[in-house]
């Protein structure tokens, strides 16, 4: 089942996507359903059907969740580490040994403040020259780290900052917009297989393509529960936590992103997620 957020009457609640139309849930916001399908017991999807309207709007999706916390995890693929690496000018450095090791790379992104729906602004910062779209699985998390669903992510960051020192990392990845969502959040069980799909990124400049590339899910070197598992040591991560997976999409210097260009993410069995870029 697709489910996600739509603004309603001026507020935000949840709601069945289905045929390109939305069936609200009326007095629910995402967190909400969760929260008490974990709660009652009762699959998200089974709940969602019971307490969505019966009658379909045409309203777009937006953020799918307000996320009270965000991580993203690092080096997941090796074209992600081995693009990193070089930018420090060595072969084999510090990208590749998280990529090889057991213990994942993984950092705070932020919260629901940082998080872009479909459609709105993805943030440049105003002091980076070379800001990237980072194309990723996401995965949203229900109690005790369950996955909920899934969704995708543009894990928005400023290279420069992160190539110039490594304990930049975070003045790279978190400030206003670095974080898309959407466009709608798949139910695990509509995706029994999430290493097996195809993700694509295009960057459109002033009309004309700029970038495309492409990546499977099947090339990612780790397992969602081994990230989830590092996560949640010692570590109570809420109900409605986000997980970015990781990049296997490497943005070229050329396509740093600039105020205007329009990045697309798709996953067909997810949706497109379309954002444009500013300068925050
Ligand atoms: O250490 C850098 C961050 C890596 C990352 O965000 C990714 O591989 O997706
Ligand atoms: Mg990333």
């Amino acid at each position: 089942m697709r489910l996600g957020q739509v603004k309603c009457e001026g507020a935000v609640i949840a709601a069945v996507f289905e045929g390109g139309m939305a069936r609200p849930i009326p007095e629910h916001n995402m967190l909400d359903l969760i929260r008490r399908s974990d709660a009652q017991k009762v699959p998200l999807s089974k709940l969602a059907s019971e307490l969505a309207s019966r009658h379909p709007e045409e309203l777009a999706p937006a953020l799918p969740i307000h996320p009270p916390e965000v991580w993203g995890c690092g080096c997941t693929y090796e074209t992600s580490a081995s693009f990193r690496d070089a930018e420090h000018g060595t072969r084999e450095g510090m990208y590749a040994y998280v990529y090889r090791e057991n213990r994942p790379e993984i950092f705070f992104k932020g919260t629901a403040r940082v998080c872009a729906a479909p459609g709105q602004t993805i943030g440049i910062r105003s002091d980076s020259r070379f800001t990237a779209a980072e194309p990723e699985l996401a995965v949203i998390l229900g109690a005790r780290g369950k996955v909920a669903g899934y969704t995708l992510a543009n894990d928005v960051s400023a290279w420069d900052i992160e190539r110039e020192n490594a304990l930049y990392l975070p003045q790279s990845k978190v400030y206003d917009a670095c974080c898309a969502l959407g466009p709608v959040m798949v139910t695990a069980d509509e995706l029994p297989d999430p290493y097996a799909l195809e993700m694509t990124c295009t960057i459109v400049r002033d009309g004309k393509e700029l970038y495309s590339g492409r990546t499977s899910t099947s090339r990612l070197n780790r397992k969602i529960e081994t990230l989830i598992e590092y996560l949640s040591r010692s570590n109570h991560i809420p109900t409605g936590t986000v997980v970015l997976t990781g990049t296997g999409i490497i943005i070229p210097q050329e396509a740093a992103l600039a105020p205007g260009d329009v990045v697309t993410i798709t996953v067909p069995e997810i949706g497109e997620l379309v954002n444009t870029a500013a300068t925050v």
